[in-house]
């Protein structure tokens, strides 16, 4: 990165706005998001301390917050004597796609603490999309909990999900897990058909995902069916790529 990329990125007026939080907060938060979304490659060398300082406007103090949590995360490294550099990213966390597992007991396995904030909930007429993925008529009703999904605080998926109302007749119930849920009332699916696509995040969504502006997701769209074989939920999701990579395991047909 040459001098004006650094003047550019750490720009106040780029990373702060007022009342979205403390300086050191926001700033930490442009420089995951610009390493996520490749702007600072990895093996760059970042500023010193009193350079980075002068560039964002602010104090050391912030900056060597900033940074702290960073290096907290594994974005960044300090190495002794030669500077901080941006790290490989750790290994991705691998998401089977053999197994239904929901959101909270994927995390859960491996080690993390998943938490949610519903961004909307509430019982509405279905939309064409929620008519066919569930098999529901227009005068039907459907629950829908669209919720921002984070790991150990660090968000990491938007789902939006729609239910038919007699299955999930409480959205606002949606607490913590959907899936437990479902199992409580008898109701958890025993299969799913998931497609998955890659989409760069619209502005909204970047945000709430402390993302750039664009960066490239996974789109996962799951229908999820009883054993009857009635489809009881329709989940469209964006989950940050450079934390997720799904496997699938694949088997010879054994009727070939
Ligand atoms: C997973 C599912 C999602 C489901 C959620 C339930 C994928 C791609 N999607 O995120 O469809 O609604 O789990 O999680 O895996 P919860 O029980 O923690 O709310």
């Amino acid at each position: 990165m040459n001098t004006d990329d650094h003047s550019r990125l750490f720009d106040p007026e780029v990373w702060f706005r007022t009342g979205r939080g403390p300086r050191y907060e926001q700033l930490y938060r442009h420089i995951s998001a610009a390493i996520a979304a490749g702007e600072i490659a990895v093996e760059t060398q970042l500023p010193p301390e009193r350079e980075l300082a002068e560039l964002a406007q602010v104090s050391r103090v912030t900056v060597r917050k900033a940074v702290a949590q960073l290096v907290d995360d594994g974005v960044l490294e300090q190495r002794r004597g030669a500077g901080t550099f941006v790290r490989l990213p750790r290994a991705k966390m691998d998401h089977s796609l053999s197994a239904l597992l929901s959101f909270t007991e994927y995390m859960h396995q491996r080690g993390k603490n998943s938490t949610s904030r519903i961004l909307r909930c509430g019982v509405f007429l279905p939309n064409p999309d929620e008519q066919i993925a569930l098999g529901l008529s227009g005068v039907d009703r459907v629950s829908r909990v669209d919720r921002l999904r984070s790991a150990d605080d660090m968000p990491m998926a938007l789902e939006w999900s729609s239910l038919p109302a007699d299955i999930l007749p409480d959205p606002d119930s949606v607490e913590t897990s959907l899936y437990d849920i479902l199992r409580a009332a008898g109701t958890a699916p025993s299969r799913a058909v998931q497609r998955i696509s890659a989409v760069n995040l619209s502005g909204a969504d970047a945000r709430l995902l402390n993302l750039s502006d664009g960066a490239a997701v996974l789109r996962i769209d799951r229908t999820a069916y009883l054993p009857s074989g009635r489809p009881i939920e329709y989940t469209r999701g964006l989950y940050r790529s450079d934390i997720y990579d799904f496997v699938a395991e694949l088997r010879l047909d054994s009727n070939s």
